[in-house]
């Protein structure tokens, strides 16, 4: 198994006992642990470089706006991008809400159709259902085949000409399953539709270059990738970005501004309102940094051989029930479960006295949780850190769950 367990001293929260235990740490889906030198990176701009950004003419100021651009050069680098075709946003959820508001609300009309998938996080649903009480659009979906892989094949019955924008995951958070991305994104080009890909969970674990995703546009979370919360990417194709509108309106973010009306400033400045959140941006580059020097390759065969260890070993266990692709190739490293009539959240609180943390509920999926039939799964989920011997742990204590729980 390619071992990355040296980079655990990286990670100083990987050092604490938890319930008596040695912290297993198994929910990087939900937010990632973060290594020193992202840490070192925001105290150091606090430290020594504290100023606000694109505007003072001192020294301070154009060291810390060197350092906010420069992270941004480095986020836009490690998907393949230019800088200017990359906005920093709070989040992917705030990146996927400018796209609807920016984007939608001017190109969408009555009677045209967001195609989505029954498997998205509500980031990438509720904006657009908010979307179409203004514009009287309506969202269309996309189910599943039995192995909980997004079903393509009534694509053709779906994808009409009032299809105006294709929204989908790069891989489930709930499920693992990765997102039909080529399938998705030709199928939006062939009725001149835009795509936006949801990459909260893909460009964390895969290699990513947005030249070959074929998308228009793509929204990703620092927190998830070893970077500090408050701050995400909106990346989109410059012709995109143009025809966007700014959600948010206020210093930074103009060209001119007079009496009652204004005028933007370029790409990607008009959608960063305000002063940004400068510490995290510069944080955000340190986890690309990071992430670079580990190596995207070397990080995804490490999650595909633990996910494919922790299916192993789960399927082991009687009663318990796996959420999502068996095959290693069609899914990322979150694995959802049942175990028994057990409750999720039980489940959590068991393992969580062992030092285990897993999360347990809908994981803001409750569209597909009532698809599926459940009203929860337990989910563990694998990042660049994790090593097989925690897969056994959440095995063993899982076991005892089962005992407590009078199943036999
Ligand atoms: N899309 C997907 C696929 C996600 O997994 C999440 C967060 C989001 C969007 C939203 O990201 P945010 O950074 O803007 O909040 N998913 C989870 C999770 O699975 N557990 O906690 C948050």
């Amino acid at each position: 198994m390619t071992d990355l367990r040296a980079l655990r001293s990286d990670f100083p929260i990987l050092d604490r006992e938890i319930n008596g235990h040695p912290l297993i740490y198994l929910d990087s889906a939900a937010t990632t642990q973060k290594p020193d030198s992202v840490l070192d990176a925001m105290d150091e701009y606090y430290r020594l470089y504290n100023a606000n950004v694109h505007r003072g003419a001192h020294t301070l100021a154009t060291e810390a706006t060197e350092l906010y651009e420069g992270s941004r050069s480095k986020v836009a680098r490690f998907i393949g991008a230019e800088p200017d075709q990359l906005v920093f946003t709070r989040g992917t959820t705030t990146a996927i809400n400018y796209i609807a508001y920016g984007w939608g609300l001017n190109h969408l009309k009555e009677g045209d159709k967001i195609l989505v998938t029954i498997m998205e996080h509500h980031a990438n649903l509720v904006p657009w259902q908010l979307i179409s009480r203004y514009t009287g659009a309506e969202l269309v979906y996309l189910e599943l085949n039995d192995d909980l892989t997004v079903d393509t094949s009534t694509l053709d019955q779906v994808l009409t000409d009032d299809v105006a924008i294709v929204a989908f995951s790069g891989m489930s958070n709930v499920t693992g399953a990765l997102g039909p991305i080529d399938v998705l994104a030709e199928a939006a080009r062939s009725v001149g539709a835009i795509s936006v890909l949801d990459g909260a969970q893909l460009v964390p674990h895969t290699p990513v270059d947005v030249a070959d995703l074929g998308v228009d546009f793509l929204a990703f979370s620092a927190h998830k990738m070893l970077g500090p919360t408050g701050i995400g990417a909106l990346w989109g194709k410059p012709e995109r970005l143009e025809e966007m509108e700014p959600t948010e309106g206020g210093g930074e973010m103009i060209n001119t501004v007079e009496r009652n009306e204004s005028t933007w400033a370029p790409v990607p400045h008009k959608f960063e309102a305000g002063t940004p959140p400068i510490a995290e941006a510069i944080g955000f580059g340190a986890a690309v940094d990071y992430l670079d020097a580990v190596g995207m390759d070397t990080i995804a065969a490490h999650e595909r051989e633990i996910t494919a260890y922790t299916l192993d070993r789960l399927s082991e266990i009687p009663d318990l029930t796996i959420y999502g692709p068996r095959d290693v190739t069609l899914r990322g490293s979150a694995v959802s479960f049942e175990l028994g009539d057990v409750h999720p959240h039980d489940i959590a609180t068991i393992l969580d006295q062992d030092g285990i943390a897993v999360r347990a509920g809908h994981h803001c999926a409750r569209p597909l949780m009532k698809y599926l039939k459940i009203p929860a799964t337990a989910r563990a989920s694998f990042y660049l850190y994790n090593v097989p011997e925690e897969v056994d742990a959440l095995v063993e204590s899982l076991y005892k769950a089962r005992k407590l729980f009078g199943l036999t």
